[in-house]
C-alpha cells in the first residue's frame, strides 16, 4: 500500500454505503472491501440466492474487454468465461435468407462473450461477501438527509421504513436511481433523458430437438431490416434470447409496436420480415403477450457527485441505448476507476470530482457511439458501399496494426478511453469514406497515399490488451 501524503486509506470507523446491489453496486462493493473499506449496500430487490432470479427468464448480456478486465481485477474473470458462450463476430441474417458471418475481431483472441445476467449478479454478490461487505436485500432507499447524513431506507414487503446514518454514499441503483433524484434536489444534476422513440420486445429461441443449438451458437445473430432489427444471443442451456427492436410508433407502411396490437399481428411481421427466425420460436405467441415492451434512451447528467457526500456510478449517471453492448462493460470500467480515485487521493470531494473529470466524457462519447452503432447494425451491414469501407478497414489494420484499429475493435476489444476511440474513429471514417468514393473494387484504392495517411493522421496506439 501506499503511503505518500495525500492517499486516502480506509479509514476505520468510516463506511462506504451503496445504493443497488446489480451489476455496478456489487463488482464495486468487492473492489472497496478487498481494499480494506467497509462496505454496507442497500437493495430493494430480494436476495436472488434465495427467491431466484427474474422468474427464471435468460436474459444475457455481450461481455467485452473492458468489462472482462474489471472482472480480472476482482480475480472472477475465469470463473464468468468459464460459463459463457463465445461470440466471433456478426451472423447476418439477410432479407432473402442467406447469412453470413462477420467476424468483430482478427481472429478468436478478439471475440465478445454472452453470459448469463442473473448467473454474473449471484458470483459478483457471493464475492462481496466474501470480501466482507455488508448486504442488506429488500431494502430500498427511499430519501436523503444530506445535512443530516442519514438516508430513509423502505422495505417493500413489510411497508416499514427506518432511518439510516452514512458517511459516503454511492448510487449503483440503476437507470432509475433514486440517489441522483436526492442529490437533484440538492445541487441540479442538468439531467436529460432523450427517449429513443424505439422499444424492445424479448422472445426465445429454445434447444433443437437433439438438445443442441438451432443456429450457429458461436454468434451474434442479426436480422438488419433498415428502420428495426432482430438480434439474438447464445446462452449456454443452447437457447438463444432474441430482441426484437421496432420504432413505438408506426409511419406509413413502416411497422411500429403501436401498430401491433396482439401476438398475431407480431407474427404477421415475423412471417414477412424475419422469415427464417420465426419457426425457430415456437412459444411466439406467449412470449410476445408475457414480455412487456422494453423502453430506450440515453441519460445525460451534467454532474456525477455532490462533494464528498454523494456520488453516481453506471446506469444510474449515464443509461444509454444497448446497441454497442457497452452498458455493463461502461459500468464496470465505472468501478475500477472510482476504486482508484477512492485509494488515490486524500478525500472523497477530490476522488469523486477526478473521478467524473475522467469518466464524464467517456460515458457521453459510448453513449453517442451506442447511438451511431443501431444504424450500423440495423441498416448498414448489408449495404455494399459499407463492406467496401469494412473490406479497406480491415487491409488498413493489418498494414498498420499499431495505427489503424477499427472503431468496434477499440471499443470491444481495447481499454482506451471512450472518447479516443471516438476521436480516432472520426479520422478513420473520413479516411475511408474518402478513399472509396467511386471506388469499385479494393484493389484500386491508391495504398501509397492511404499509408501515409495513415501515418500522418493517426498516432501510435498504445498496447493494452491484457494478458490472460
Ligand atoms: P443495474 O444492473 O440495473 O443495477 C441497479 C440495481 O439497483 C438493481 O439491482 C436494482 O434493483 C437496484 N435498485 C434500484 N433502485 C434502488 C433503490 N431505490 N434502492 C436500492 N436498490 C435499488 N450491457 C452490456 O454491456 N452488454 C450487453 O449485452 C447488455 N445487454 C443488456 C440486455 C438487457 C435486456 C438490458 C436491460 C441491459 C443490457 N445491458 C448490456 C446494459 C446493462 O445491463 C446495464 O448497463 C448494467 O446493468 C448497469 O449496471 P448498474 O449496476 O448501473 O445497474
Ligand atoms: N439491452 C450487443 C453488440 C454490438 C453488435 C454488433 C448490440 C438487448 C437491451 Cl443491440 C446489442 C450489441 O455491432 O454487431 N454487442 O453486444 C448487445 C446488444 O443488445 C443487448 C443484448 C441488449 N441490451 C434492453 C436488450
Amino acid at each position: 500500500m501506499r503511503s505518500r501524503r495525500g492517499v486516502m486509506r480506509p479509514e476505520p470507523g468510516k463506511t462506504i454505503t451503496i445504493a443497488g446491489a446489480g451489476l455496478a453496486g456489487a463488482l464495486l462493493a468487492t473492489l472497496l472491501a478487498r481494499a480494506g473499506w467497509s462496505v454496507e449496500v442497500f437493495e430493494k430487490r430480494a436476495d436472488p440466492r434465495a427467491v431466484g432470479y427474474e422468474g427464471g427468464r435468460s436474459i444475457n448480456l455481450a461481455l467485452a474487454e473492458r468489462g472482462l478486465h474489471a472482472l480480472r481485477e476482482a480475480g472472477l474473470h475465469q470463473t464468468v468465461l468459464d460459463q459463457a458462450v463465445m461470440m466471433r463476430g456478426r451472423m447476418v441474417h439477410f432479407a432473402d435468407g442467406h447469412t453470413d458471418l462477420q467476424r468483430y475481431g482478427k481472429d478468436d483472441s478478439e471475440v465478445i462473450s454472452s453470459v448469463h445476467r442473473g448467473r454474473l449478479n449471484l458470483l459478483l454478490l457471493d464475492a462481496a461477501e466474501a470480501a466482507g461487505a455488508r448486504i442488506h436485500f429488500d431494502t430500498r432507499l427511499d430519501g436523503v438527509d444530506f445535512d443530516a447524513k442519514t438516508m430513509r431506507l423502505a422495505n417493500d414487503r413489510s411497508n416499514v421504513t427506518h432511518a439510516h446514518a452514512f458517511d459516503v454514499l454511492i448510487g449503483a441503483d440503476g437507470a432509475g436511481s433514486a440517489l441522483r433524484g436526492a442529490i437533484d434536489a440538492i445541487v441540479p444534476l442538468g439531467e436529460r433523458f432523450e427517449s429513443l422513440g424505439h422499444g424492445y420486445k424479448e422472445l426465445e429461441i429454445p434447444p433443437a430437438a437433439d438438445g443442441g443449438f438451432r443456429i450457429e451458437p458461436n454468434a451474434l445473430h442479426i436480422w438488419p431490416r433498415g428502420r428495426y432489427m432482430c438480434i439474438a444471443l447464445p446462452n449456454t442451456e443452447r437457447t438463444f434470447t432474441v430482441t426484437l427492436f421496432l420504432p413505438l410508433h408506426a409511419v406509413g407502411d413502416a411497422p411500429g409496436f403501436d401498430a401491433l396490437p396482439d401476438a398475431s399481428a407480431a407474427r404477421a411481421l415475423y412471417a414477412r420480415d424475419f422469415a427464417d427466425a420465426l419457426p425457430l420460436i415456437p412459444d411466439f405467441d406467449t412470449d410476445w403477450s408475457r414480455n412487456a415492451i422494453g423502453m430506450l434512451g440515453t441519460l445525460y447528467l451534467d454532474r456525477w457527485h455532490l462533494d464528498g457526500r454523494a456520488v453516481l456510478i453506471g446506469d444510474a449517471a449515464h443509461a444509454m441505448v444497448p446497441f454497442h453492448g457497452q452498458g455493463m462493460n461502461c459500468a464496470f470500467e465505472d468501478c475500477v476507476a472510482l476504486a482508484r480515485h477512492i485509494a488515490g487521493v486524500g478525500d472523497f470531494a477530490s476522488a469523486f470530482a477526478a473521478f467524473e473529470a475522467e469518466r464524464l466524457p467517456n460515458a457521453r462519447a459510448i453513449q453517442q457511439m451506442a447511438l451511431e452503432n443501431y444504424l450500423e447494425m440495423r441498416d448498414r451491414v448489408d449495404d455494399a458501399d459499407y463492406l467496401l469501407q469494412r473490406e479497406l478497414e480491415r487491409l488498413l489494420a493489418v498494414r498498420h496494426p499499431d495505427r489503424f484499429v477499427p472503431r468496434y475493435a477499440m471499443v470491444t476489444f481495447r481499454r482506451i478511453p471512450y472518447a479516443t476511440a471516438l476521436a480516432r474513429g472520426l479520422i478513420q471514417r473520413e479516411l475511408l469514406v474518402e478513399a472509396t468514393r467511386g471506388l469499385a473494387r479494393i484493389e484500386d484504392a491508391d495504398f501509397d497515399v492511404l499509408d501515409s495517411a495513415v501515418v500522418a493522421k493517426l498516432t501510435v496506439m498504445p498496447n493494452d490488451r491484457s494478458k490472460l
